[in-house]
């Protein structure tokens, strides 16, 4: 017992030095040290991870207020959790986070069979930020956001998730508890402030080349907005809502999701030409702008690239905008059409206008425009909601804006240019 008290006295005086009045950093640099941080930190705290690889020995439980868990360079590839696989059970969560005010930063987390990070809207945490996060082969959810089914009053408020990468390398196999495509992105409930922007998403599908989508947010979202993302070949793209009918006891009533902007993303719809692989879905929202995508099927003609979608009578579409967006792939629409509108789209449901040549690299999901992009260059209309574009430009650049999620910036005029050379 007194050698143990004495190897736990010098682990918090090796790893902890307070460094202003309202918070204490802990340096840990191996899972035990890692573990002794999580289970003691106060409100205000950070723990901060030297390089290298932690191999964890349990999930990572923040069911404190206040901590901030990142790793120390600032560099994601720099600091490694891992789990027990992501098709073997062992440490099968990465981070859980059970209460308010919690961020994780500049880390990476792989290897587990359900989920990288979860945070718990039925503990009602608010103000959850992650940042500069790398989850790499996660079995179930990348990042998981559940809820309280019997509890409308448990939302998460003011949650921030950027510039993070969801990346999946290998199969997904062994798993018999659920559905071979049980697997997807950012999959979250009951939240409202939700800001998902500048992340990536690549390679995420099931067994069966299905799956959830790479964002996912069903079950409860008001005030939401997804900007600035750029998803590769995943199973499903962006999606709010599925088409199971929204549960009772949400903060959005019979819709999933209620007011968001879906705003500048870049969506290069996965290979598969059969089951849910669609681009852009939306079932059962309410007064939602999607407004300068660029969504991209190599399939041109697949007749759901975009899906619209009544769950139930009592959550029906209504006052939804697809504006300014650039869609190769058709619009599959499930509604009677009275709920949504669409304006100055470019969509080419044939392959026959909107080509790979139009972009810098589609198969690695680049959609930026090149100049045979002409058609889409100054067509646009510049609209409230969308002021930048995927690279944070200002729009307009030129006559007027670009249609889809990229401005193409306009060479500045030298000062003494010849007169006599005509600019093409
Ligand atoms: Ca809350
Ligand atoms: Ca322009
Ligand atoms: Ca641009």
């Amino acid at each position: 017992m007194a050698v143990r008290a004495c190897r736990l006295l010098a682990l918090v005086l090796l790893s902890l030095h307070v460094t202003r009045a309202q918070g204490a950093v802990w340096n840990v640099s191996t899972v035990a040290e890692l573990n002794h941080a999580v289970a003691n930190y106060s409100a205000g705290d950070e723990i901060v991870m030297a390089s290298g690889t932690y191999p964890l020995s349990r999930a990572l439980w923040l069911h404190r207020p206040g901590v901030t868990v990142r790793g120390g360079t600032g560099n994601r590839e720099d600091v490694v959790l891992v789990g027990g696989g992501m098709n073997a059970r062992g440490v099968d969560e990465g981070i859980s986070v059970g209460a308010d005010d919690i961020a994780v930063r500049d880390l990476t987390l792989a290897e587990f069979y359900f989920n990288g990070i979860h945070t718990r809207a039925e503990n009602d945490v608010d103000r959850t930020v992650i940042s500069n996060v790398k989850t790499l082969n996660i079995g179930e959810r990348h990042i998981k956001g559940s809820r309280d089914p019997n509890d409308s009053a448990k939302v998460s408020n003011d949650i921030l998730i950027e510039n993070c990468l969801m990346l999946q390398t290998k199969a997904r196999s062994g798993h018999p508890d659920t559905n071979p495509d049980y697997i997807g992105g950012i999959d979250m409930m009951m939240t409202s402030n939700l800001t998902i922007r500048g992340c990536v998403a690549q390679g995420i599908h099931g067994s069966n080349n299905g799956g959830n989508a790479a964002i996912f947010l069903w079950q409860g979202h008001r005030n939401v907005t997804i900007e600035c993302n750029r998803i590769v070949a995943c199973a499903k793209g962006i999606a709010l809502g599925n088409p199971a009918a929204p549960s009772a006891n949400l903060n959005t009533g019979p819709w999933h999701a209620d007011t968001g902007v879906i705003r500048n993303n870049f969506v290069l719809r996965g290979v598969w030409t059969g089951g849910n692989n669609i681009g852009l879905e939306l079932c059962s929202t309410k007064n939602v702008r999607v407004y300068n995508n660029t969504i991209y099927s190599e399939n041109a003609s697949y007749f759901r690239t975009v899906s619209i979608y009544d769950c139930s009578p009592d959550g029906l579409t209504q006052d939804v905008i697809l504006g300014h967006n650039l869609i190769r792939g058709r619009t599959k629409d499930y509604t009677d059409g009275s709920g949504w509108t669409e304006t100055g789209n470019l969509q080419d449901g044939t392959g026959a206008v909107i080509t790979a040549a139009w972009f810098a690299d589609p198969g690695t999901g680049d959609f930026h425009l090149t100049p045979f992009a002409g058609a889409a260059v100054d067509a646009g209309v510049p609209v409230p909601e969308v002021t930048t574009d995927i690279d944070g430009d200002p729009r307009p650049q030129g006559s007027a804006s670009d249609i889809g999620a990229d401005e193409r910036l306009v060479a500045p005029t030298p000062p003494h240019a010849p007169t006599n050379l005509q600019v093409r």
